[in-house]
């Protein structure tokens, strides 16, 4: 009898560990930020009229999707924009991606991404790659929240 009850606590035990520790760990699936990325040099975001404007929570993981064409100008590799937050580009916030070429369907490049603990209003753009005219005004507003 007590060693049923030994087998049992340990089953449970697993049990615990099977189903609570992968939530804790690995918390909800990240949110995802949908941003395209369009022929002419510019970030858009559905719902949104002119440059986004990505409210972020700090701490927070964020998946970024980029739907992306390609702009008059890109890389050899054919990268074609980025998406940098000058200030956090230590921290993995400076991404670059493809884009298709005029016509076919964009190109979808995904990247998960921790949302850096500094609360404040922060300018992203296309800074590293040269992606053609209006390249300098591909730019996003970024809030992070506390
Ligand atoms: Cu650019």
């Amino acid at each position: 009898m007590q060693r049923m009850n030994r087998v049992l606590i340990f089953n449970l035990t697993v049990a615990i560990f099977l189903i609570v520790l992968p939530s804790v760990v690995f918390g909800q699936a990240p949110r995802v930020i949908e941003i395209t990325a369009t022929h002419d040099n510019h970030f858009r975001m559905a719902g949104q009229k002119g440059d986004p404007v990505i409210e972020l929570k700090a701490g927070e993981v964020v998946k970024l999707r980029f739907s992306s064409m390609k702009g008059p100008e890109f890389e050899k590799d054919g990268t074609a924009h980025d998406f940098t937050i000058k200030e956090f580009k230590d921290q993995g916030w400076s991404v670059r991606f493809k884009g298709a070429d005029p016509g076919k369907p964009p190109i979808v490049t995904e990247f998960t991404l921790v949302v850096p603990n500094k609360p404040g209003e922060y300018k992203a753009g296309c800074f590293t790659v040269k992606c053609g005219k209006g390249h300098d005004d591909m730019v996003a507003k970024v809030i992070i929240k506390s």
